[in-house]
């Protein structure tokens, strides 16, 4: 049976939620932890993508955890690299390393009604057991593959921008590039500026741009972060006004938020009527889909790029990829030495392709036959004892998912202390409870952004958005209160009820 006393807890997942729900657990006094790793490092997103140019656009300030901010950042924007090498810094700090399990790749979770436990096993042949279990494995973190005709026949190099290959050269290759989503735009450039190269961008869909240029923190900087740590707490609260008010633009119906969708929407334009010159280029480049229908792309880099001799803007659309190149719908053909596919990523994979079960033996599957959902984005009835951490319907894509993972980990952990407490019997929700998260989703995504008629990563199957559809300080607020009589009683309150 379960200890509510000292909890055994498993958590599958070394990235910067992983870690951050390390921490705070403790924090609570909840101590036996094991972090299991798939990978033979820790790191999440920023170990998989290791593209060139591959970097953060939130400020590096503001994307740090509210517990260890760190003065070392060496660019406003940092690199991938570098992002990497912070988590990897907190994760030693905190003695993180001691309870995470590396190359543990879970591929089963299930539920068992009578002891209240989950059986966890990896591929690697172990097996663990939890009262309680945390699926921290991300969001973006299953690459899309486009379903092109031909794909698998490509004589050359092809590769995912998140499953990059370091050993190849690129130097006088003719390389092309599929999409021109925010991992598209930081890639690009590189590649563009690489010796010899030529290289052909395929763009289905142009996108707006919002203008947002790096710089490099001096020693001198650094020092004053160190000296006043107050310093940093300003820049990350510069920062992260700004998205706020981006959340506004994208989802408030207000007069006001209107206007600010207004502002951002020029600011867009013109960055791309004042970057390229050339306007058979320029229309190309140019969105025929509201301001941030499709996530934003905050970058720098790109439009002076595209407008190289070496760069080429291909918008015909591809018709099939045969073993010399890309065929595209005018009949011609783009030989290549090199594929890179900047396609995205799958975000309704969450915890799969894990065989998940909960009471029952009820797979996640079957449970998500209709809508991918969780009430407040964590927890999802018949899955006892589970939260899903960045679950749907987390504001994801347009704030920093640092403080999201720490405010949803903050959530979880009032939620284990009431059951510690023995105010509840189990930690589920009622079916209820989902049925009127999502009335409350529905009453909220109507005037987004979102739902103004473009193709993006952020809808579902049926076109709701798969984010927070309103605003951030309103995500924060219901976070901050947890409802407990959203829980189901449970058998012993039953009993004590009959
Ligand atoms: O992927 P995307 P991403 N034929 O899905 C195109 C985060 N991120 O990896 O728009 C032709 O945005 C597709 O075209 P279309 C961030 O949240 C953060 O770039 O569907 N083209 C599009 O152009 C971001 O939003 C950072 O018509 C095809 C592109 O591929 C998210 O990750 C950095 C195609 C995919 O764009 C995903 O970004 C990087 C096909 N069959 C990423 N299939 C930070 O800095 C797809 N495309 C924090």
């Amino acid at each position: 049976m379960s200890n509510r006393k000292n909890p055994s807890v498993v958590i599958i997942g070394a990235g910067m939620t992983g870690i951050a729900l390390v921490v705070k657990l403790r924090e609570a006094g909840i101590t036996n932890i094991t972090l299991l790793e798939k990978a033979t490092d820790i790191g999440g997103t920023w170990r998989e993508n290791r593209y060139p140019g591959v970097a953060c656009d939130v400020p590096s300030h503001a994307y740090t955890y509210s517990f260890e901010p760190w003065p070392e950042w060496d660019k406003f924007l940092a690199d991938g690299s570098q992002i990497h090498e912070y988590f990897k810094m907190v994760w030693k700090k905190y003695g993180v390393d001691k309870v995470t399990k590396l190359g543990q790749l879970v591929t089963s979770c299930s539920f068992d009604d009578n002891s209240q436990q989950w059986t966890i096993k990896t591929q690697a042949g172990d097996a663990y057991t939890a009262d309680l279990l945390f699926s921290a494995t991300g969001i973006l973190h299953k690459p899309a593959f486009p379903n092109i005709p031909g794909l698998d026949s490509f004589a050359g190099i092809t590769m995912h921008s998140a499953l990059w290959d370091d050993s190849v050269e690129f130097k006088n290759k003719k390389i092309g590039v599929i999409g021109v989503g925010s991992s598209a735009v930081q890639l690009i450039p590189e590649l563009i500026d690489m010796p010899g190269t030529d290289v052909t961008v395929f763009q289905r869909t142009p996108q707006w741009l919002v203008e947002l240029k790096n710089k490099d923190y001096s020693t001198k900087d650094k020092a004053a972060f160190r000296a006043d740590a107050g310093k940093m707490a300003r820049v990350k609260k510069f920062a992260l006004g700004i998205y706020q008010l981006g959340t506004t633009a994208l989802t408030g119906d207000s007069l006001k938020d209107r206007l600010m969708h207004r502002l951002f929407a020029w600011n867009a334009k013109r960055y791309l009527e004042k970057s390229i010159a050339d306007p058979v280029l320029r229309e190309k480049l140019t969105p025929k889909y509201k301001f941030g229908c499709k996530r934003v792309v905050m970058n720098s880099t790109f439009y002076p790029a595209i407008q190289k001799p070496n760069a080429h803007l291909v918008t015909e659309g591809i018709e099939k990829i045969t073993p010399q190149g890309i065929v595209t719908k005018d009949g011609k053909t783009h030989a290549l030495d090199i594929l890179v596919l900047a396609t995205g990523f799958d975000p309704a994979a969450f915890m799969r392709p894990m065989n998940f079960t909960g009471r029952n033996g009820l797979s996640i599957d079957k449970a998500w036959e209709t809508k991918i959902q969780a009430y407040r984005s964590l927890m999802i009835p018949e899955f006892p004892n589970f939260f899903l951490m960045l679950g749907p319907n987390s504001p994801i894509g347009n704030y920093s998912v640092i403080d999201m993972s720490e405010i949803q980990a903050e959530y979880c952990i009032k939620v284990i202390q009431r059951w510690q407490q023995g105010g509840l019997d189990v930690i589920e929700v009622k079916p209820e409870a989902v049925a009127q998260w999502r009335e409350l989703l529905k009453s909220k995504m109507g005037h987004t952004v979102w739902k103004s008629g473009c193709q993006s990563w952020y809808l579902d199957a049926d076109g709701d958005p798969l984010t927070w559809p309103d605003k951030w300080a309103s995500w924060v607020k219901m976070m901050r209160e947890v409802d407990f009589s959203v829980f189901k009683p449970g058998q012993a309150t039953e009993k004590k009820a009959a």
